[in-house]
């Protein structure tokens, strides 16, 4: 089966490519079919704006798609910044302001606890839809560390891994990653209907 990977997020895409390959025939991003798709995410949930990015490029496609979307949720600020994560800092900033405005509200807060959500979509153009959702817990650190990986992996603490994500490897990352869990889910669900 072809797939387009639903999303223009770099880093996302190359995490998806390692852990899904092998998985589907062949796998392309909207970049290298020179697709400009980037629908408004005006879900509320992650499973709103997972469908309405998949949808889109399925529509457009006439292929398969899977979006993901994803973000942080932070117990301190009532599950800020959620879907709102890649925009914390305001459209159009960069991972290094939303980290700075989140170490800000983080300031004087000793309960730390967040987790990671990641909802994958996956949309055929027969009209079939697949859904699968994944979490990893963790802890929001009091300063940036490591480079490794992207968004806020150098504030997150993993209690899986014990050391930041931006510590941890690309693989280190997947084994224990909210898209490395959504995507086995998504996986068990597409063995579970074709095996
Ligand atoms: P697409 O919608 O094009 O896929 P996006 O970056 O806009 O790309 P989202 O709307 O799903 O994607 O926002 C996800 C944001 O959540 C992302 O920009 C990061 O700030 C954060 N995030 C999600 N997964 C992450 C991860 O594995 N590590 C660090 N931050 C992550």
């Amino acid at each position: 089966m072809k797939l387009v990977i639903a999303s223009n997020n770099a880093h996302k895409i190359a995490e998806i490519k390692t852990i899904i390959g092998g998985f589907f025939e062949e796998i392309y991003s909207l970049k290298e079919l020179s697709l400009e798709i980037d629908p408004e995410e005006t879900g509320k949930t992650f499973e709103e704006n997972a469908l309405l990015k998949a949808r889109a490029v399925t529509e457009a496609t006439g292929m398969c798609a899977l979006s993901d979307d994803s973000g942080l949720c932070v117990e301190a600020l009532n599950g800020a910044p959620g879907v709102y994560s890649a925009r914390y800092a305001g459209v159009g900033h960069d991972d290094g302001e939303n980290n700075a405005l989140l170490l800000k509200n983080m300031q004087d807060k000793t309960l730390r606890k967040a987790y990671f959500v990641s909802c994958v979509a996956l949309t055929y153009p027969d009209g079939k839809e697949i859904i699968a959702e994944g979490r990893t817990y963790g802890s929001i650190l009091t300063e940036l560390k490591g480079n490794n990986g992207f968004g806020y992996d150098p504030l997150f603490y993993s209690d899986d891994l014990k050391k930041s994500f931006g510590e941890a490897s690309a693989e280190e990352k997947n084994t224990v990653s909210h898209r490395g869990r959504a995507l086995a889910a998504l996986k068990e669900k597409l063995t579970g209907q074709h095996g």
